[in-house]
């Protein structure tokens, strides 16, 4: 294969020389930082080894150099973030510090770059660390104690998808109401017509606490028992679960308008994806969250990102399956510790030094792609305290 090296002042300049000597459609297989600017190793498109004809999808013509140029920004553009990221750790090591301790804990894009914008000028990386723990502890909505919801009392329905741990969470906080109120005051109600044994789990535990259990079979069922229980002062719903794109999931947001309020329940050991969705779909208006299965989340940062971005308060949270024992008030720096902790986690899914260009390169396509309108939910909503920059 014929591979030339190209040695120019910058990236622009060096790409105009390829397609002047190898052809439009010549292909530039790496770049590096050179002293005179930028080393470009490149071919012409016909040197490359192709699939045989029969294998080759359709790129004649206009196609195929559309297919190529977008091949060739998408390498040039991986090249440059990789060197902006270098560049980056040399003159700002303790910004890329603090976005690095935040990607490593599975905090997301967004919040990290937000918090590193932030960082005010003139910390050492010890220094900047303590700020990054301060303003995330600051961040974290946690609802007060005097907030707490089976004291104050009730309807609450808990929503959130199937096997969030609802039934269970639901048992213990039943038995955090009959302390506050007594099991007369006390009823519980299976909405989950849809799974077979669903009301069979929650009649043991309403049996163990001496609490009444209704079930009802659809909405019409729930509007017409309501009413009866008015007099309860704690009355704790389980729904079905569903998957949040699942578009029963409207059946859970018609509760409101019987003066229901929501408690959405959340794994906290779900990909960031899965609980961002879940965050969206089930948190949106909801009066609470409730993070479950942190026993089994050993990078939390995810959940707590979503928490931190959604501003949906967090109630309580749940560390294992033994009721009652396993829920509990949430302490802000107990969990932002145990995530930043996650992030020394030695796993294959971690990333090696070598890794961060490619990295910064993906996270400069994804940037671009998804508009230069950088998202930055947390200064739009101004929301972000305790940062120093107001
Ligand atoms: N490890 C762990 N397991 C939990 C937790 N909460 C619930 N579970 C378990 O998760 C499974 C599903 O819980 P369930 O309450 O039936 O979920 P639902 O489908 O949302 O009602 C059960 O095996 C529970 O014991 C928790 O905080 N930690
Ligand atoms: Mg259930």
């Amino acid at each position: 294969m014929n591979t030339r090296v190209f040695i120019a002042a910058n990236a622009r300049e060096g790409l105009m020389r390829v397609r002047r000597e190898l052809g439009d459609d010549a292909v530039v297989l790496s770049t590096r930082p050179h002293p005179q600017g930028v080393e470009l190793l490149a071919s012409a498109y016909g040197d490359l080894a192709v699939p045989a004809i029969g294998e080759m999808p359709d790129t004649s013509g206009s196609s195929r150099i559309l297919a190529e140029l977008s091949r060739l920004r998408g390498l040039l553009q991986n090249q440059l973030a990789g060197f902006a990221w270098g560049t980056a750790r040399r003159r700002d090591p303790v910004r890329v510090a603090v976005l690095q301790t935040l990607f490593a804990a599975g905090f997301g894009s967004s919040l990290a770059r937000t918090l590193a914008a932030h960082l005010p000028r003139g910390l050492d990386i010890e220094a900047a660390q303590r700020w990054l723990r301060q303003v995330l502890i600051r961040n974290l909505p946690v609802a007060g104690r005097e907030a707490d919801p089976m004291t104050a009392g009730g309807h609450y329905a808990l929503v959130g998808s199937t096997g969030s741990g609802k039934t269970t969470t639901i048992a213990k906080l039943a038995t955090r109401g009959v302390d506050a109120h007594g099991s007369a005051d006390v009823a519980l109600v299976a909405a989950d017509a849809y799974r077979i044994g669903a009301t069979a789990q929650l009649r043991i535990y309403a049996d163990l606490l001496g609490v009444s259990l209704h079930v009802c079979d659809d909405q019409a069922g729930l509007v017409r028992l309501l009413p009866e229980l008015k007099a309860r002062k704690l009355v704790l719903i389980d729904t079905a679960g569903f998957a949040p794109s699942d578009p029963r999931i409207r059946e859970s947001r018609a509760l409101d308008a019987l003066g229901v309020r929501r408690l959405a329940v959340i794994a906290a050991n779900q990909q960031g994806a899965a609980i961002e969705q879940a965050m969206q779909r089930f948190g949106e208006a909801a009066a609470a969250c409730i993070l479950t299965k942190l026993d089994e989340a050993p990078q939390p940062g995810a959940a707590l990102d979503s928490l931190i971005r959604h501003r949906l308060p967090l109630a309580y949270i749940a560390g294992g399956q033994r009721v009652p024992e396993d829920l509990h008030a949430p302490n802000a720096a107990y969990l932002i510790d145990r995530a930043l902790k996650g992030g020394q986690l030695v796993t294959p899914y971690a990333l090696e030094a070598e890794d961060w260009p490619l990295f910064a390169g993906v996270e400069a396509d994804r940037a671009e792609r998804h508009g230069r309108m950088s998202i930055d939910p947390l200064k739009r909503m101004n929301i972000l305290k305790g940062t120093g920059a107001g």
